[in-house]
């Protein structure tokens, strides 16, 4: 039966970490997949996460099953870190996930289920699973201008004419910080005019918050979210823990929906479990206790913040030497964005041309789309690739 099979096209992130490491050059940079990597090139295991660990070693007796939404624990402690008090927890129905991808899936499903019709608005560009999993469950999706090739920031005119273009029933699916992959975001006067579109048009508003933690800060980054979720009746929000928490390969992940009132709320939960049921059944438990752990434990939870807050101060270090590299070496200031742009990562704006020059001649790995992740570098790779660029002509 099978035969009738056709090749899918490959992820072109993920096709990059093979071609990486498959690359003999002892001085090549991987600035490909998005995972944080410290000065010496590892992804660590981070402290509060080990101690979680070691604690939940000695002290759990079962692994039975969960609920099909996971432990309320991993949701209570979720919202509160994500939604603050912005919305009242009784309205806030919660579903742990595989991941924030499995968040993102689960939402589109749900989207689907209640609207068989709706549109989804997807930045232009976004995260290419967004558009992968959107076209696989066949919903329609409208890309809206986000990215400005000049100025390499938002183009906030083009964002707002198309999503006035919205109508009720429809989704705008919304980056909560750290765009993936433009590293360009909206300032808070920005989010209160899309907020003003949400609210006119009555499209519901999807946001997707994968990065918390790596751009301005903690409570910071969450506060477009928290903002729009307390200003619309309904919003949808895909969190993931694989970044902020370094636990990428425990697939952790919680999807919320909050409403108005509990009655909605129970309606909601009620389709959020129906749905895990019919792809997983129970989601993965280890990551979310691990979360739950150090989210409700005061040292736990100060040393996470601490090392995370080490974690994005490192980032920003390395957009401010790779600016500064590059403003000296081109004697413009040009590159400026990269100083400007938050998160992991930030799109050069070049062409693929040019990025697969860069690799072949300088053993230096993007995204074809020119997505840069600046957690791949270190301060003795950052004067290499800003040679790179500039001798390219870039
Ligand atoms: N959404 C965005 C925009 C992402 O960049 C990612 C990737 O890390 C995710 C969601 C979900 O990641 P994960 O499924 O590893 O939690
Ligand atoms: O954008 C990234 O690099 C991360 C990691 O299919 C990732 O979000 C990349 C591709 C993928 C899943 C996760």
């Amino acid at each position: 039966m099978f035969e009738t099979l056709k090749q899918q096209p490959a992820d072109k992130i993920l096709a990059l970490i093979q071609m990486y490491r498959d690359d003999p050059r002892a001085d090549k940079v991987d600035l490909g997949v998005g995972v944080y990597k410290d000065a010496t090139g590892l992804t660590p295991v981070m402290r509060a996460v080990k101690s979680a660990e070691h604690k939940l070693w000695e002290t759990q007796d079962s692994k039975v099953y969960t609920g099909l939404a996971g432990d309320p624990a991993f949701g209570d402690a979720m919202a509160d870190l994500v939604l603050g008090d912005a919305v009242p927890r009784e309205n806030v129905a919660a579903a742990a996930t595989p991941g924030g991808t499995g968040a993102v899936r689960q939402a589109f499903e749900l989207i689907q289920m209640a609207r068989p019709a709706a549109r989804v608005f997807v930045s232009d560009p976004t995260w290419p699973n967004h558009l992968s999993m959107l076209a696989y469950l066949g919903i329609e999706m409208v890309p809206y201008r986000y990215f400005d090739e000049e100025t390499r920031g938002v183009d906030f005119d083009g964002l707002i004419a198309d999503l006035k273009t919205a109508k009720k029933g429809d989704v705008v699916l919304l980056h909560g910080c750290c765009h993936n992959p433009t590293g360009a975001n909206l300032n808070s006067a920005e989010w209160d005019a899309v907020i003003e579109v949400l609210l006119s048009t009555g499209a519901t508003p999807m946001i997707d918050i994968a990065y918390q933690g790596f751009g301005e800060g903690l409570e910071q980054d969450a506060a477009a979210t928290r903002k729009v979720a307390a200003a619309v009746p309904e919003c949808i929000i895909a969190a993931s823990c694989s970044k902020n928490f370094g636990i990428y390969r425990e697939r952790t992940g919680l999807l919320m929906v909050t409403s108005v009132d509990g009655g909605a709320r129970a309606l909601n939960q009620g389709t959020l479990a129906y749905l895990n049921r019919q792809n997983f059944s129970f989601p993965p438990d280890h990551g979310a206790r691990l979360v739950t752990m150090i989210l409700t434990d005061d040292a736990l939870r100060a040393d996470w913040q601490a090392e995370l807050e080490d974690v994005r101060l490192s980032m920003l270090g390395l957009r401010k030497q790779l600016a500064q590299e590059l403003q000296d070496l081109s004697g413009s200031d040009r590159f400026g964005f990269l100083a400007q742009h938050r998160g992991m990562f930030s799109r050069l704006g070049t062409t693929p041309d040019m990025v697969e020059k860069l690799r072949l001649e300088h053993g230096i790995y993007m995204v074809g789309d020119s997505r840069m992740n600046i957690a791949g570098l270190n301060a003795q790779t950052v004067p290499i690739l800003a040679k790179a660029i500039i001798g390219a002509g870039i």
